[in-house]
């Protein structure tokens, strides 16, 4: 007998991918429960070769329901997490509500599987920020060679961070610019098509963005705290696929050609970095793929152990969905979920 499971927020961008990793990946589940709020009761959505129906969280009995798969933001996540931990059903939350607390695990498989465990005081877990699951892939597998001193990462991210309607926002700028219509702009703050905005997420008092904010503070909890780490985040008409262009110092040295065979055979990281034309992975090419893409790997001349990596990867997987399915297959892989229902 298989798990419950249900996706809350399954219209969305994050939650209609989850549906689709899960079936892909052949979760164990023998019931999936499609769930959003009461405005999208009754809307259809695809798992597998069978449709869903969306009912509405509200109200829902999580009783006999073994893992939720959250992705409907941070304000729905604070109300009903703990709510729905509290029924017994283990949450795998994508928002950015409870990654900071210390009673919560911040989980990338890859990199701090072990730490999984802490999730039974509130049978929370959380799902990091797309933009440093991705970056913490490629850099745990350094880290253990050669002991990271300090990242700077400047990131290059697509619209779909913004949701759906960051996708719109996109699509919609451009035909106007095409065909002349005035442009108009809702979500993003500058205009996004043919353009590129160094602000995502709201500003911190010292002149950061929480996103490039949450980049340092995921990065620290989930690797090391003793990294130091400076992000600055821009957004990019790309409609799927964040990039990064990553400066890193270490304790000790290590080559280019050292990074690369590390890389080469490190979970979750693709090494595609031929020194020609065309020899590296452009985010067009990572959507739809689980894979993060390390390319441009270089010795940085100007400081001491230092090297320049440019990591890409899909957003909506790795940076979100994937990286939950992932770790709800942690959870059955290690036996830490009891199934709820008599067989
Ligand atoms: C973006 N990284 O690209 C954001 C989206 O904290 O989970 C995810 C925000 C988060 O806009």
């Amino acid at each position: 007998m298989g798990y419950k499971v249900a996706v809350v927020g399954a219209t969305g961008n994050v939650g209609r991918e989850m549906l689709t990793i899960l079936e892909e990946r052949g979760f164990p589940a023998d019931e999936v429960v499609a769930l959003a709020s009461r405005r999208s009761v009754g809307q259809e959505v695809s798992y597998g070769d069978k449709t869903l129906k969306v009912k509405a969280l509200e109200g829902y009995d999580f009783s006999d329901v073994d893992i939720a798969l959250m992705s409907a933001g941070g304000e729905v996540s604070k109300v009903w997490s703990p709510k729905i931990g509290a029924q017994g059903c283990v949450v795998i939350d994508n928002s950015s509500a409870w990654r900071y607390d210390q009673d919560v695990p911040l989980i990338v498989p890859e990199v701090n599987a072990d730490a999984v465990t802490g999730f039974a005081k509130k049978n929370i877990i959380a799902n990091p920020n797309c933009s440093t699951a991705q970056l913490v892939v490629a850099l745990k597998p350094l880290h253990d060679h050669a002991k990271i001193k300090r990242v700077v990462v400047a990131t290059y991210q697509s619209v779909s961070g913004a949701g759906k309607e960051g996708m719109d926002e996109l699509f919609e700028q451009s035909r106007a610019v095409f065909v002349a219509d005035p442009v108009e702009k809702k979500k993003f703050t500058k205009r996004i098509a043919f353009n590129v905005i160094p602000h995502i997420d709201v500003f911190m008092e010292d002149g950061s963005t929480k996103e490039e904010w949450k980049v340092m503070a995921e990065t620290k909890k989930m690797l090391d705290p003793k990294i130091k780490v400076t992000c600055t985040a821009v957004r990019v008409p790309v409609f799927i696929g964040h990039s990064e262009a990553v400066n890193i110092e270490f304790e000790k040295p290590i080559t280019a050609d050292e990074a690369r065979d590390i890389l080469r055979e490190a979970p979750g990281c693709l090494v595609i970095d031929k020194h020609e034309d065309g020899g590296y992975v452009t985010p067009y090419e990572s959507a739809g793929e689980d894979a993060t893409y390390i390319s441009r790997i270089r010795e940085d001349q100007t400081i001491d152990n230092g090297l320049n990596i440019w990591v890409v990867s899909d957003n909506l997987r790795k940076g979100a969905a994937l990286n939950t399915v992932q770790i709800a297959e942690l959870l059955v892989n290690r036996g830490l979920l009891k199934q709820r229902r008599a067989a």
